[in-house]
């Protein structure tokens, strides 16, 4: 049964799904109905080490870079408008491929083209980040964004993080007004 996080919660996904070989992390998204245009998001993965900062360069996962290194964090594809139910932009992720480097994943999504666009997360409903196991299908943890934002066009919207052996995930739902470019500086 999957288990709903509010922002802020924790859970021991590894320990408590041992059997899982690997993780689906679905990212989902449509447009406010009054808003009357489309959003490409992007989801993004920024693979840590020890000092909260990207391993390498191709430790930085997203459309333009599919695929971390040895295959840990594969990105399947980037999805333009976010219409239609269901997942909108899929992350793979096998915990058994990690290094000793690497510590946390944490997920960003960005609004392409926000400023452009006049865009900003107050405009969009439903989105939701949530993990699967990839070979059953199986809900394992969802988390819904709830909060209103209102001039945000990024979020840190989770992460995954090693403790003591163990991967967590933790709903983290923080939202400012920026891009990539701003994640790729803290990151
Ligand atoms: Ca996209
Ligand atoms: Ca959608």
């Amino acid at each position: 049964m999957a288990i709903n996080l509010e922002k802020g919660q924790r859970i021991d996904l590894t320990k408590t799904n041992p059997s899982v070989k690997s993780y689906r992390v679905g990212l989902g998204w449509s447009a406010n109905a009054a808003v009357g245009a489309t959003f490409d998001i992007d989801v993004s993965a920024f693979i840590l080490g020890e000092n909260q900062k990207r391993v390498s360069d191709s430790h930085f996962v997203f459309y333009n870079n599919l695929k971390s290194p040895n295959d840990f964090v594969v990105h399947t594809g980037d999805n333009l408008t976010g219409i239609g139910e269901g997942d909108d932009e899929v992350l793979l992720v096998d915990f058994s491929k990690a290094t000793d480097m690497e510590k946390s994943i944490v997920f960003v999504v960005t609004i392409n083209d926000a400023e452009i666009k006049r865009q900003n997360f107050g405009q969009i409903t439903n989105a939701y980040i949530r993990i699967l196991n990839h070979e059953t299908n199986e809900e394992l943890v969802k988390y819904d964004l709830s909060e209103d934002y209102s001039i945000e066009t990024s979020l840190t919207f989770g992460r995954l993080y090693l403790k003591d052996g163990q991967w967590r995930f933790e709903a983290v739902g923080t939202g400012m007004r920026g891009g990539l470019q701003d994640y790729l500086n803290i990151y």
